[in-house]
């Protein structure tokens, strides 16, 4: 049977799940929610409460680092995703750790912070790629699912400078990592640790090759603008959007 990736279309965790799906060539279904309404069919596929979710082979992955790891040991040529020896796999995974807890959370949380107090941007980014009832509810119920994930992933003002701090440590640590003039965090090729950092980035980068709809520069307010063309310029952000640009690929297709 064909896997299937349950994911929040909007959310980078799912795009990073995607992305190693997509390179390692497995084919899979997307069954893609709006968020809260992913709740329901997360707990229905056998997951815990968050996306993405992947059943293949009749197990239930429901972590965005389960999934790398089990289609990286299941590859072709496993190792693909972890470099080439031990020592850069066990360097690949304690990125991949850090980027999760130290960036996505931070990244969702200030693009959310912008973006859900304007209805027509929230709801454009869905478009097209949810089940038409959930868009249909998510319009209607708006504020009321709006207070709902502003309560859960505590969005206010001090969250957002919060987050942006935290942004801009991992960027500054990851710049530095980049001084020498490496091409890849870890080793001579592409890794989840590139992979996961550019992923968990994009919603500050803004790669044109990330799937779902994100503001553009000119819809952001001023103060935040400046701070994601900050984030463009650096070290780091120049190297999410590269690998994006040039490891990203489409659905189907390998780069
Ligand atoms: N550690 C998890 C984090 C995933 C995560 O935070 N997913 C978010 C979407 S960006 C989610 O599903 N949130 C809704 C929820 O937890 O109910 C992973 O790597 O898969």
């Amino acid at each position: 049977m064909v896997a299937r990736l349950i994911t929040i279309w909007n959310s980078h965790y799912c795009d990073k799940a995607r992305w190693a799906l997509d390179r390692l060539g497995v084919p899979y279904v997307e069954e893609a929610h709006a968020p809260l309404f992913h709740v329901v069919p997360v707990k229905l596929s056998g997951g815990q409460r968050s996306t993405p979710v992947l059943v293949i082979d009749g197990q239930v992955l429901p972590d965005s680092t389960d999934i790398l790891r089990w289609l990286d040991a299941h590859a072709d040529r496993p190792g693909t995703l972890l470099g080439s020896t031990p020592e850069e796999a066990r360097e690949v995974l304690d990125l991949e750790d850090r980027f999760d807890e130290d960036l996505g959370p931070h990244t969702r949380r200030f693009m959310y912070y912008l973006v859900l107090p304007r209805k027509a941007l929230a709801i454009r980014a869905l478009e097209g790629h949810v089940p038409w009832h959930e868009l249909t509810l998510a319009k209607a119920f708006y504020p009321a699912a709006r207070a709902i994930m502003a309560r859960g992933m505590r969005i206010d003002r001090a969250g957002y400078e919060r987050s942006a701090a935290r942004i801009d440590q991992v960027f500054e640590t990851v710049s530095k990592r980049l001084e020498d003039g490496r091409r890849y965090l870890v080793g001579d090729g592409f890794t989840a640790a590139d992979l996961t950092f550019a992923a968990l980035a994009a919603p500050v980068v803004l790669p044109p090759e990330y799937p779902a709809r994100l503001p553009s520069l000119e819809e952001l307010p001023d103060e935040a603008r400046a701070r994601v063309e900050r984030w463009q310029a650096s070290r780091a952000g120049q190297f999410a959007r590269r690998i994006y640009r040039e490891e990203r690929g489409v659905r189907g297709k390998r780069p």
